[in-house]
């Protein structure tokens, strides 16, 4: 059976690109959020989230009627949830945005119906969604049942895209779709085969929850290794950066970048997923998250050694986002950091951030200006590199003359 309407639940970063790439295909797409903010943004054919080309695609799914918001769920053949699974206190998940979504789609939702997970979530997430989804639909004409015989056909297919290159990626990227039944992945299968040029991988839904946590988790230790690279090298008097490009001469090493910490809202949050699944087992990947989480501490105990070597030390902190060439600050060490140096009151606390026009809230009450990279270059005798946002890459070494550098990126390792 084909897709006439899909609905995707969550239109953030992952689900409204998602959204327009499956309504660019012709498919009827009604995205739910519960921002009327959001909702009445899109539903002009604008975009309240910044990814390369995304206002183009939603604006042409808008103009010819193949994507519209609303705030209430209506019926739809397949729903795709695309909701925040951040953590509590204690790194416990918190999978209530997804137990909202299953309310609300639950009273909508007809026999044969599909539904799919793709918040990255763990293990064991995408049967409890169809618990509740059964809890939900308890009182109504037909109950969900959950296992073989379920009327509405449960699978989780997480999300894989590296933001930034988003539209890309979901289309290009292969799939894992583990359906909660082989019927389920079948039917998952045939939505993802619409628009992911990729290849759709089948498995359970346990292994494709796991799978995803494993791919972020991968990386988070790749940089942990070389986040404590960088102190050992520190100690030793070795530049890390020629250490690992020199290690990474080898044809089977590859090891990622040491930085001023991991940050975003996937690195730096799923590997706890399964610290919290398995406590006692998960040692190396807790190790990972405590190493790369303390970093931070380290490239501020750096710069404040940097201060000292001045009367009236004037700090630069270039980048404030969590990676390269984006706005997005969340989780982002380059704010923790250059939030502590103020409170430390260490010097003039200067904040250089090019894709951003304000302060964020996190830094509105301290003595921290924003300023451009000019400014800080003319002013500052101590320069932290925290981004290596392009702007930054093009400094040259005339640039920094006589400044002390606290180089979290590399960014002169070789200038
Ligand atoms: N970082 C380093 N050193 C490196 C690479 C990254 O310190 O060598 C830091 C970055 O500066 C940043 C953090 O790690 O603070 C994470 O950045 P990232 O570019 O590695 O990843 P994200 O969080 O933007 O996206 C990841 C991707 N996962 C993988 O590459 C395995 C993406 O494909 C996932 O879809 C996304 O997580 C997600 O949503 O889970």
């Amino acid at each position: 059976m084909s897709f006439e309407k899909v609905s995707v639940v969550g239109l953030g970063y992952i689900g409204l690109p998602t959204a327009a790439v499956i309504a660019s295909r012709g498919i009827e797409v009604i995205g739910i959020d519960v921002s009327e903010k959001a909702v009445n943004t899109i539903n002009q054919g604008k975009v309240h989230i910044v990814e390369p080309d995304l206002d183009m695609v939603v604006q042409a799914a808008v103009n010819v009627g193949k994507l519209r918001a609303t705030l209430t769920p209506e019926p739809a053949q397949a729903f795709m949830i695309a909701v925040p699974t951040p953590f509590k206190d204690g790194h416990k998940p918190d999978l209530s945005y997804i137990q909202s979504a299953a309310k609300a789609i639950a009273p909508v939702l007809e026999k044969g119906n599909l539904v799919i997970l793709e918040s990255t979530s763990p293990v064991g997430a995408t049967e409890q969604l169809a618990e509740w989804l059964a809890e939900y639909r308890a009182d109504l004409t037909f109950p969900q049942q959950v296992g073989e015989d379920a009327d509405i056909q449960v699978a989780h297919c997480p999300e894989r895209v590296l933001p930034g290159r988003v539209l890309e990626e979901l289309v290009s990227n292969d799939r894992i779709i583990g359906g909660m039944t082989k019927r389920c992945s079948e039917r998952a299968t045939a939505l993802y085969k619409t628009f992911v040029r990729g290849e759709c991988i089948t498995t359970n839904s346990r292994t494709a929850e796991m799978a995803k946590l494993t791919e972020n988790s991968f990386r988070d230790v790749n940089i942990a290794f070389a986040n404590e690279l960088s102190v050992i090298s520190d100690e030793l008097k070795i530049n890390v950066w020629e250490l690992i490009a020199l290690a990474n001469r080898h044809p089977r090493v590859n090891i990622l970048s040491p930085g001023p910490g991991v940050g975003g809202h996937c690195i730096a949050v799923d590997p706890w997923f399964i610290v919290d699944s398995a406590p006692e087992s998960a040692r190396m990947i807790r190790t990972a998250r405590e190493i790369n989480d303390g970093k931070p501490d380290y490239v501020i105990q750096q710069v404040s050694k940097a201060a000292d070597e001045f009367k009236r030390p004037v700090i630069a902190c270039l980048g404030l986002a969590f990676k390269a060439d984006i706005d997005d600050l969340r989780e982002s060490p380059a704010l923790d950091i250059t939030a502590k140096l103020a409170d430390m009151n260490i010097g003039e606390i200067l904040a250089v951030e090019p894709n951003i026009h304000e302060l964020p809230p996190k830094l509105l009450d301290k003595a921290i200006s924003l300023v451009s990279l000019k400014d800080a270059l003319d002013k500052a005798n101590v320069l932290v590199v925290l981004v290596d946002h392009k702007q930054f890459k093009a400094m040259t070494s005339a640039d920094i003359n006589s400044k002390v550098v606290v180089d979290t990126r590399g960014l002169f390792s070789n200038k």
